[in-house]
């Protein structure tokens, strides 16, 4: 092998780097996302914020609720009668229907200020404010 050519190619692989550096200029450190492995690390909220909505006398309780936007809101019906939790614009979320005991989880991203209510009770409301 010619150490030449060896030594050539390594200054076109130099060149290169420098030119790609070159053009990144100013904020060079957007290189910086890191690639986590997924796994282990799944996130408990310990902070005693309720997320959770109860089902119960055909009540949603607490009637209106708070969380920040993607936060899973966890729904469970206490009554022996079905219910619901549905978006009433039709589509922001729906818990389907809840038998006795049932639980569903929903999350909504957007922030906002959603009235919901259950599709099998009309007469039942809730809020879910989301931040
Ligand atoms: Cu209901």
């Amino acid at each position: 092998m010619n150490p030449r050519h060896a030594m050539s190619s390594l200054l076109v692989i130099a060149g290169t780097a420098l030119l790609l550096a070159g053009c990144g200029g100013g904020s060079g450190s957007a290189s910086g996302a890191s690639a986590k492995p997924s796994g282990s690390s799944s996130q408990t909220t310990s902070t005693g914020v309720s997320t959770a909505v109860k089902i119960s006398n055909f009540k949603f309780s607490p009637a209106s609720l708070t969380v920040k936007q993607g936060a899973a809101v966890t729904v469970t019906n206490e009554d022996s009668a079905a219910h619901t939790a549905t978006a009433d614009d039709g589509h922001s979320f729906d818990t389907g229907d809840l038998s006795q005991g049932a639980t569903q989880t929903i999350s909504v991203s957007k922030p906002g200020r959603y009235l919901y209510h259950c599709t099998i009770h009309p007469f039942m409301h809730g809020t879910l404010v989301v931040k």
